[in-house]
């Protein structure tokens, strides 16, 4: 699919575009199973997905991404990387699903871009704009649920599955940027971001998503 068809199919997107955020640990593949069920129940028809990835090609890239390398990968090769597995994603997965009217609930997406590559790397985030307009066109989330929870609890969730990978290993000035970057998003566009405080209890955590999921409706 050309960047003009992914465009086309934009204008005839009838599905709602979820996307969950936050850095590392913080719950979002946990909280991905309390949504698939929320949408059940409902009948309401769905794919969840996750960036870098969603296809095979896309999740080949994930690998090249994640895995550590003796070479270091420069940080405009990582952003374009990251930009190729998201064109191959869109095209492949998501527009499809959003024009046949399926929700598509997305673990990561371009905010994770700004966050990481943009912040976190320092690579600027009007370089990530740039290729968020030429991937993308007008397409973004209808809503983006940021989990937000202290820089250091998050990393020791995380840690405690055992080997860190390539960002996993990112220190923790990396990751406060990366969660400054995100609340900043949340603060300029507050009618597409809901901020929920994932260090309360998961019950709680998933009785704000519920409400946020609500509003959708
Ligand atoms: N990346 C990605 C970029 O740099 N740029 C990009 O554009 C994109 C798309 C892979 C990496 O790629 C980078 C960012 C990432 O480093 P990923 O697979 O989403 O992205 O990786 P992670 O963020 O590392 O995802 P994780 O699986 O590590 O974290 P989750 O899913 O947020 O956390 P989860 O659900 O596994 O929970 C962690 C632990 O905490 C517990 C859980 O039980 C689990 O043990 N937990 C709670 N405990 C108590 N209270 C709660 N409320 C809890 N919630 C979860």
């Amino acid at each position: 699919m050309t960047v003009k068809s992914a465009m086309i199919e934009t204008s005839q997107k009838t599905g709602n575009f979820i996307t969950l955020e936050g850095g590392e640990g913080v719950g979002k593949t946990t909280n991905m199973g309390f949504i698939r069920d929320w949408l059940s129940e409902r009948g309401i028809p769905f794919v969840t997905t996750r960036e870098p990835g969603g296809t095979p090609v896309a999740e080949k890239i994930r690998h090249l991404l994640l895995e550590h390398h003796e070479e270091d990968i420069d940080g405009t090769a990582e952003l374009l990387l990251i930009f190729a597995a998201r064109a191959q994603h869109l095209a492949r997965v998501i527009m499809p699903a959003l024009a046949r009217g399926t929700w598509v609930i997305c673990d990561r997406f371009t905010d994770a871009t700004y966050a990481y590559q943009g912040a976190g790397r320092g690579l600027g985030l009007e370089k990530v704009a740039q290729l968020e307009s030429l991937v993308q066109g007008v397409l973004r989330p209808d809503l983006t649920l940021i989990l937000d929870v202290d820089t250091g609890l998050g990393l020791s969730r995380a840690s405690q599955r055992g080997q860190l990978d390539r960002f996993e290993s990112e220190t923790h000035a990396f990751f406060d940027r990366v969660r400054q970057t995100y609340l900043q998003l949340a603060r300029e566009n507050p009618q597409r971001y809901r901020v929920v405080d994932a260090g309360q209890s998961l019950v709680s955590v998933q009785r704000d998503i519920s409400a946020a999921l609500t509003e959708l409706l």
